[in-house]
Parts: C-alpha cells; structure tokens; sequence
C-alpha cells in the first residue's frame, strides 16, 4: 500500500498555493473531510490555518499528540478554555481571512466576525477543487473499499433466503464488510424487497424477504477514511417477465452509460445517456434521482453526475454510475457501479455479477 505521509506536504502545498487567487493572505479549514485530506487527522475538533508561509494544525488535549505527530508539516496549536480558535486568529495578524462557507454555521460566523477584526471572504472550493482529482493513495483507498463491498455482496448471496427480514439483510452485509477491513459504514445501508424496492432510499424494516421479491441492496463501507458505494438487485425464487424485462433495461443503461464514462465529457452528457435510454423505454418518469455522483472521503461529492452537472470528467475522478425505475406499488431495480476516470476511459471498481442473480 503507498504511503499517505508522502502525498500530505503535496496536498498542504497545492491547498497553499491557491490562497492568493482567494484574495486572502490565510484560510481557515474547518470542514473534517478537508482537515483529513490535508493533515491525515480525523477528529470532531481540529482546524487548519494556512498561510504562504507557515500552516497550522489546531486542536484540543484529545487529539494534540496526532497533530504533533502530522506528516503534514503543519505547526500543532493546542486550544484550551484560554486559547481558543478566534483568539488565535486574533493574534495572527490576517487582514483577510478565507472560510469554508458551506461548512461554518451561522453561530460561528458571528462569533468570528466579533472578534477578528479583518475581512472575510469564501475559499470558495479550495480543497474541494483537489480532492476531485483523486491521487494513488486515493484511489488504492477506494479500490479496496469496493473489493470489501464485493465480498459482501458474494457472501450476502451465498446466505439469502425467504424469510430473512431486510434488517438482517443489512446486518450481513455490514458485519461482512467490518470482517474485512471495513472501519465503518459510508452510510445507512439500503435494504428494500417486494413492493418496498420501489423506494430508491428505503431504509430496512422487519419485512421478510418472500418469494417472487426483487431486494435492492445498496450499501457502502469505509476504508481508510474512504466510501465505497455500490447497489445490486436480485430476485428471489423467481422474476416475472415485466421483472426481468424491467431489469434488462436498468441493465443496459448502466452498461451503456458506465461505458461512456471519459476524459472530456460533461457529468450531464454521461446523465444524458442512462436518461435517453430510460425514457425511449418509456420510463422516464419512474427515473426521478441523478445519474451518479462523485466519491472519495465523502459519500456524495464533486462531481454531481445529473441533468445539469457542467464538471468536465477529469483523469483521476471517482463516479457511481446508478440508474434506476421505480414502480410504485410493484417493484424498483437499480444498479451501482463506482468507476474512476482514467486517460482511455474508466476503470469500474465493483467487478459483482450484474446479469440477473435470481437466489
Ligand atoms: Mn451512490
């Protein structure tokens, strides 16, 4: 496995030499996502001040040993009930002062405009704006991660059966995913069967899986500090025609558009192609959710994959691929691939069967 260390003074750098085009002379990083991908630290309490010159790690006594430790090059500032954050930032003479604005919240703002006395302005995507374009140390984290999402997915079909409720579904495939590595989930496991999978986020319930259900499965673990995401649908005992002929066209349109995915081509054209499919089937209206989106040390990130996502896909980006219908009062199918972009075009990173497996 590459090392994280030699990727953070790369990272911290290039998060640096962005500050200027802000019109700041210091960036406050408070979103953990960013904190993470600049410092390697994970806490509910850490911040980052960069400058051109010098970059700090701020924390309190539960996390200062880890700061102190940052192969980032980041200068560790323990903050107590005497020093707090806006004190410190006080004391840095910045005229202007970057926040990540989507992150702070209301209370924080004025808390900070009370007490720092310079300008503050956005900084806008800056972090963001690099972890789009994931490094090798990113997409090794994330192809490991779908490889657990894989398992899962081999041993969740080597145990199914009628009877079992969509809550043990769920609690198979996660126990699986944290036997084999997993740290966590990337978020709330999906589990809907029968006339329930027509819900594109249902959540599990005690309902048992019964013969002649679809049961869409989509879930994700995480693996150092990395999301998976991934959704199959099988059937079990049986599918009728309408089923099957339901599946292929999801089937199709996920191929079709995992296919396209390439250098120079907007998120909107790939959305384009799972629409265009969905629609000329005449399904357009039971396709209601974008088509994909990006994935790294969040779930859902940059690039959005929808009807009007304008990020030209880049070599090095990480995107779901994730068509669906949904038949309210009947059945849904989706199918998720996590692929990244490559020169040529994509590498997908779950490799589970996606003809369909009827258990
Ligand atoms: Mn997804």
């Amino acid at each position: 496995m590459t090392n994280l260390e030699e990727y953070l003074p790369k990272r911290l750098t290039a998060a640096c030499s962005g500050i200027e085009a802000l019109g700041a002379d210091a960036v406050l990083i408070s979103k953990p996502e960013n904190v993470v991908y600049l410092s390697g630290i994970k806490s509910t309490n850490c911040f980052l001040i960069l400058t051109p010159e010098e970059s700090y790690i701020l924390t309190d006594f539960r996390y200062i040993e880890a700061a102190e430790n940052n192969q980032a090059g980041l200068y560790p500032v323990m903050l107590d009930r005497g020093k707090n954050l806006f004190d410190v930032i006080k004391s840095m003479k910045i005229r202007t002062l970057a926040v990540e604005e989507e992150d702070i919240t209301y209370h924080f703002f004025k808390e900070l405009s009370s007490k720092f006395r310079g300008k503050i302005c956005s900084a806008s995507h800056l972090v963001e704006d690099l972890r789009i374009i994931k490094d090798d140390y990113e997409k090794e984290c994330l192809r490991r991660a779908e490889e657990i999402g894989d398992i899962a997915f081999s041993h969740i079909c080597s145990i199914l059966k009628e009877g079992m409720s969509e809550k043990e579904v769920a609690l198979e495939l996660e126990y699986c995913m944290r036997k084999n590595g997993a740290e966590g989930l990337s978020f709330d496991t999906i589990a809907v069967s029968g006339v329930r999978s027509s819900m594109p986020h249902g959540g599990p319930t005690d309902k048992k899986i019964e013969y002649g259900d679809f049961l869409t499965m989509d879930y994700g673990c995480m693996y150092r500090g990395y999301c998976s995401d991934m959704t199959r649908t099988v059937a079990i005992g049986e599918a009728t025609k309408e089923m099957r002929r339901i599946y292929d066209i999801v089937r199709k349109a996920q191929q079709k558009t995992l296919e396209a995915v390439s250098p120079g081509k907007t998120a909107s054209d790939i959305d384009r192609i799972a629409r265009n499919i969905i629609k000329y089937e005449g399904y357009g209206n039971h396709f209601g959710h974008g088509t994909g989106h990006g994935v790294g040390l969040e779930i859902h990130e940059a690039p959005t994959v929808n009807t009007t996502g304008k990020t030209l896909l880049k070599t090095g980006m990480a995107v779901t691929v994730e068509p669906g219908i949904y038949l309210p009062g009947e059945f849904g199918v989706r199918i998720e691939d996590l692929a990244l972009v490559t020169e040529t075009g994509y590498e997908v990173l779950s490799h589970s069967d996606k003809d369909l497996i009827i258990i």
